[in-house]
């Protein structure tokens, strides 16, 4: 559309994220023509020019930077878009929003809580817009999922459950750290599934059911020593490599989630059931298109999980999309996600999860991992 105003983009990193991203802008305006913003790919920046320059050549970014502070200091970059690894995202995200830029930040928001305020200290102080990259919201499913919730129709809720599970990391032989492993090292991550998988699970279920008061969580790294990529030495694994914890929510809700990089036969198997006093819906990643869904109030002799297939117009985003019947994927939750921030561009309101919002799966990620430091129960906050 000719009257769109353009919003330039300015990426940070181009690995698997980058893409789903650039994706993400890219496709936007094509099925969401009412925006009056449109994404232009400014700039990507990256350590190596030869890389960075293929990835622009294959995105279209019309120019590359290999210091993101120069990116930054850009007059022609309107929202940085961080997609570096997690112990750089306060660096950056302060700079950005010192320089007065709107800002998209990958999850999870910072290594700790610490950080993480600074970063919502930075954003609130410069007043730019912010949103962090947790996507599995704007699944068209999960979406609905919010919807049945906040209409009451679960009722009081008693259970929340949630898994995710990969089996990348069995083999020993994979080593840590570098530009492709950094999640296997906790100076770049943070910490293993807890803040990588989890906190997907925290951001979905805190969105959906409120807020976690205390955890007791266990946590094993079931591979003590890898050959390190920078080093070139075997070293201490210091991630998570499985955790599990228990947790009360504040709607007085138990909680019980489990993630794992050593689940054999399991890729990205997320999922999640959700009890209430009068229905129970559950969902599934491999299966993302679909919401199970239990009705009590149902007459006795048909009642059962319904298999509500979220492709209808009326369902979540979908009326944006083919006809109903045809499903959509992994990527256009990136896509719902551009769509929703630029609309918060226009209207000023917050793109949710903002970084405050993220902040508190943050919270719950760190009271986790000292729970299972220290075996006791810890509160969240
Ligand atoms: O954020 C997560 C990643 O780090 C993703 O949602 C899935 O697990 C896919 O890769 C990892």
């Amino acid at each position: 559309m000719p009257n769109q105003k353009p919003l330039n983009i300015g990426l940070i990193g181009y690995g698997f994220m980058g893409r789903t991203h650039s994706n993400g802008y890219k496709r936007v305006n094509d099925f969401f023509p009412e925006l009056a913003y449109r994404p232009v790919l400014k700039a990507v920046c990256g350590r190596t020019a030869e890389k960075t320059q293929e990835f622009a050549d294959q995105w279209q970014y019309e120019s590359i930077e290999t210091d993101w502070r120069k990116l930054i200091a850009r007059d022609d970059i309107d929202a940085v878009d961080i997609c570096t690894p997690n112990n750089s995202h306060a660096e950056i995200a302060i700079a950005a929003a010192e320089a007065g830029k709107m800002i998209l930040c990958e999850k999870p928001l910072a290594l700790n809580p610490e950080e993480g305020e600074r970063m919502i200290a930075a954003v609130e102080k410069a007043g730019v817009a912010n949103t962090v990259w947790y996507n599995y919201r704007r699944v068209p499913a999960v979406s609905l999922a919010k919807q049945l919730i906040d209409e009451g129709r679960l009722g009081r809720i008693f259970h929340y459950r949630a898994n995710f599970l990969q089996d990348w990391t069995i083999n020993e032989d994979l080593p840590q750290g570098g530009a492709a492993l950094w999640r296997l090292d906790a100076k770049a991550a943070g910490s293993g599934v807890t803040g990588d998988l989890l906190a997907h699970c925290i951001d979905t279920a805190v969105w959906l059911n409120g807020s976690i008061t205390d955890v007791s969580a266990m946590t094993e790294t079931f591979v003590k020593e890898r050959m390190h990529n920078e080093t070139g030495k075997m070293e201490p694994v210091t991630i998570d490599d499985a955790c599990a914890f228990l947790c009360h929510f504040g709607n007085g809700s138990l909680g019980l989630f489990e993630s794992t990089r050593y689940a054999r036969g399991h890729k990205a198997l997320y999922t999640f059931e959700i009890n209430g006093e009068h229905a129970s819906i559950r969902w599934d990643l491999h299966d993302l298109h679909r919401l199970e869904y239990f009705d009590h109030a149902d007459d006795s002799i048909v009642r059962g999980w319904r298999s509500v297939h979220c492709t209808d117009g009326d369902m979540p985003y979908m009326d944006k999309w083919w006809v109903p019947g045809l499903q959509i994927g992994y990527e256009h939750t990136f896509v719902h996600q551009v769509a929703d921030f630029l609309k918060s561009v226009e209207t000023g309101e917050p793109c949710n999860p903002t970084f405050r919002d993220a902040q508190e799966t943050q919270q719950v990620c760190d009271a986790v991992l000292e729970s299972a430091r220290t075996r006791q129960w810890k509160n969240v906050g």
